[in-house]
This record gives structure tokens, C-alpha cells and sequence, in this order.
């Protein structure tokens, strides 16, 4: 008998396996139960706390650079345990491992490939913040025979079969797409049922609300230091209204609040390092993101380019990222258009430019 509640595997039985179409019966709804085994299993280890014995460095550097805290380590172990077993994966990438994961000989091999990251915001751990996870699931080419290696995982973030996001918050929530909108699943914890409470998420169209880490203000390009300066101008600037703005330090958290009550979250390519086109991942946060983003009615761009249209040169590639309500995010590709015609005048100055070796630490 029925509760009249929708449980993620409910959800994905419907959505996927009893619809027409090239996942049904695929086993991506097996797959994706395997990925909410783990978001449970990580989120009954991050509950414990300082108690469960896994905070602090983990003694490591990831392939990154970026040292590696206990619990990155140990989230990641959950996923590849989670999800190496089930027949259904051909390798797996994560932004904790160098290179792609093998599946195991001892367990078959299947046409999906999972990337992932599995603790996004890992600096909020230490201050009990909000911290997530995050994955991206493509299906391999169908001329592809030989083992999974890195070149399988390079390709548009459009291709994607499915997305999502887990917040680990006051409630854990998995947030979902398998191309048909974004759901948002809330744990019941006592029960350890993911049930269907947001479905069909909107990003409202326009918004007053902003996300960026402003200590890189001097680093950023014109256009991005034009939209956060009308923005911060308020109803006295051109933009006649008063903003706010955020920042968690964590994507996911950042994106979930999007998506809750709309605004725009920027990582934008900077000159902070001039080597790095962007900090964030493509394929572990960009791509999945923008997906989520999307499917709800929003947009992700670099900045000048849609970031689904993106092929990906890499696994660790990073970049520029720019996402949110489709008018504050359209408005800020114009901005970046203008500014690379020269048609942004009181930022266009040729010693102002990321081409120009004077790039100034204030606006002109
Ligand atoms: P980790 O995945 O290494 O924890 O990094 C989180 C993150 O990539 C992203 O979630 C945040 O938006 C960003 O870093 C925060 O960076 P700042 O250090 O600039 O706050």
C-alpha cells in the first residue's frame, strides 16, 4: 500500500524505467540507488563529528596541490566502495584521485562512468559548516571496447545522463536530474528513505542576491568587477535596487540556495594564478552543476562560453564559472561580450586588459 510519498527509488522506477526511451532498463536507476547508498553512508559519518575520530589532515596532497583532510579520503573510499561492485561502471574519476579507477577484476563491468567529487566545501568540515557531494554520470561511447581510461571521460557536460548534488546541512538532501527537471529528496533518517520534497525546482528568472569570494575583487576581469560593482552600487546605481550577497565556500551550498530562492554564484576566471583558467573543476563541479542548474530553468556560463558546451581537455581541467538566475546570468555574458569589443568604455582601457601586462589591482 502506498503512502502517497515519493522515495527516490519510487522516483526512478517511474522516471527512467518504466518510460520509453534509451535508459529504461539500463540500469542507471540501479546506479544512482549505489551513488545514494553513499551520500547515506557519508552522511552518517559526517554526523558524528569530531567524535567519529576522522577531522584534520589527512598528511596528503591531492593531485591538485591541496592538502587532503581525513574525511576526504574516507568519503571518497564510501563512493568507489558504494559503486565499484554493481556491474554497471566502466571506471570512475574523482577529484581525490590522480587518474581514472579501474573496476575491480573481480567484479563486472558495466557502460556507465561516475565522476565525482566527494566532499566539496572540505574547509567547512573543521567549523561544522555546510559541506556536500557531488557527481556526474555519462555513458560510454557506444564504439568504445577497451577499458575505461581518461579519454572516455572527456566530453561535453551535455552529454551527461545524469546529475546531482547531496547537502549535507541541518537535513540532507540529494538533489537530482536525470534530464527531466531538477528533484530535491530529503533523507529520512530514521528510515534511511531518500523522499521526493522539491520537485520540479525553478530558478526564479531574475534575483537580487549574489555569490563571490570578494577578497579576489583586484584579480577579477572588467566585466565581472562591473556586474558585483552595480550590483554593490544598490537602488542608488544603475541597477536601481539594493543586493545582497553570500558566500559559504562551499559550491553546493551555494548552488542548493539558488535553486531554493534564485541569484547567481561566481567562481569567474581571475589572475590570482595566472596559470589556473578557473578553480573549479570541470568535470567534477562545473559540468554536474550546470546540469542541476539548467534542468531547473537557470544558466552556467564561464563567462563566455556555456559550460555544457565545453569539451573537456582533462580530467582535473578547471574553470571559470558563472551560474544562477537566467537574467542576472544572460546580463553578465553581455558584459563580458562588451567588454571584449571594446564597447564597455569605462573599463576598456588597453592597460585594463587580460591581455595587458598591467593589469591593475582597482577598476580605472
Ligand atoms: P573543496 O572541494 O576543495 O573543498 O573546495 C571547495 C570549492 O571548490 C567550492 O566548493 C567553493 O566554492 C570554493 O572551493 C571556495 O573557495 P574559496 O577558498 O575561495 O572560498
Amino acid at each position: 500500500m502506498q503512502d502517497g510519498r515519493t522515495t527516490l527509488s519510487k522516483f526512478l522506477i517511474d522516471t527512467l524505467d518504466r518510460k520509453p526511451g534509451p535508459e529504461a532498463a539500463s540500469g542507471l536507476s540501479a546506479l544512482l540507488i549505489d551513488v545514494a547508498a553513499s551520500i547515506k553512508t557519508i552522511a552518517a559519518a559526517l554526523t558524528r563529528g569530531a567524535l567519529g575520530g576522522q577531522h584534520g589532515s589527512a598528511q596528503s596532497v591531492n593531485t591538485h596541490g591541496e592538502e587532503q583532510k581525513k574525511l576526504d579520503l574516507v568519503t571518497n573510499d564510501i563512493f568507489l566502495q558504494h559503486c565499484e561492485w554493481d556491474g554497471l561502471l566502466a571506471g570512475m574519476v574523482s577529484e581525490e584521485m590522480d587518474g581514472v579507477y579501474a573496476i575491480p577484476d573481480a567484479y563486472p563491468r558495466g557502460e556507465y562512468l561516475l565522476a565525482f567529487d566527494p566532499l566539496d566545501g572540505s574547509s567547512n568540515i573543521d567549523i561544522n559548516g555546510v559541506v556536500g557531494s557531488i557527481f556526474s554520470v555519462l555513458k560510454r561511447a557506444p564504439d568504445e571496447s577497451h577499458a575505461a581510461d581518461e579519454a572516455s571521460f572527456l566530453r561535453p557536460g551535455r552529454e551527461q545522463v545524469a546529475a546531482g548534488y547531496a547537502i549535507y546541512g541541518p537535513s540532507t538532501m540529494l538533489v537530482l536530474s536525470v534530464g527531466n527537471g531538477t528533484h530535491g529528496f530529503t533523507l529520512e533518517r530514521d528510515v534511511g528513505n531518500f523522499v521526493l520534497t522539491h520537485s520540479d525546482i525553478r530558478i526564479p528568472e531574475d534575483s537580487c542576491e549574489f555569490a563571490i569570494n570578494a577578497s579576489n575583487e583586484r584579480f577579477w576581469e572588467p566585466p565581472v568587477r562591473r556586474y558585483v560593482q552595480e550590483c554593490k552600487d544598490g537602488r542608488t546605481g544603475c541597477r536601481a535596487q539594493d543586493f545582497n550577497m553570500r558566500w559559504i565556500a562551499s559550491m553546493v551550498a551555494e548552488v542548493h540556495r539558488i535553486l531554493m530562492r534564485g541569484g547567481v554564484f561566481m567562481y569567474p576566471r581571475d589572475f590570482k594564478t595566472p596559470a589556473m583558467e578557473g578553480r573549479l573543476r570541470l568535470l567534477y563541479e562545473a559540468n554536474p552543476m550546470s546540469f542541476i542548474v539548467e534542468q531547473a530553468g537557470g544558466l552556467s556560463i564561464t563567462g563566455r562560453e556555456r559550460i555544457l558546451d565545453m569539451k573537456a581537455r582533462a580530467l582535473h581541467q578547471r574553470v571559470p564559472v558563472i551560474l544562477g538566475s537566467r537574467n542576472e546570468v544572460a546580463r553578465i555574458h553581455r558584459y563580458h561580450g562588451e567588454y571584449d569589443r571594446g564597447e564597455d568604455k569605462p573599463f576598456t582601457s588597453p592597460l585594463f586588459n587580460e591581455r595587458s601586462l598591467f593589469l591593475p589591482e582597482t577598476p580605472a
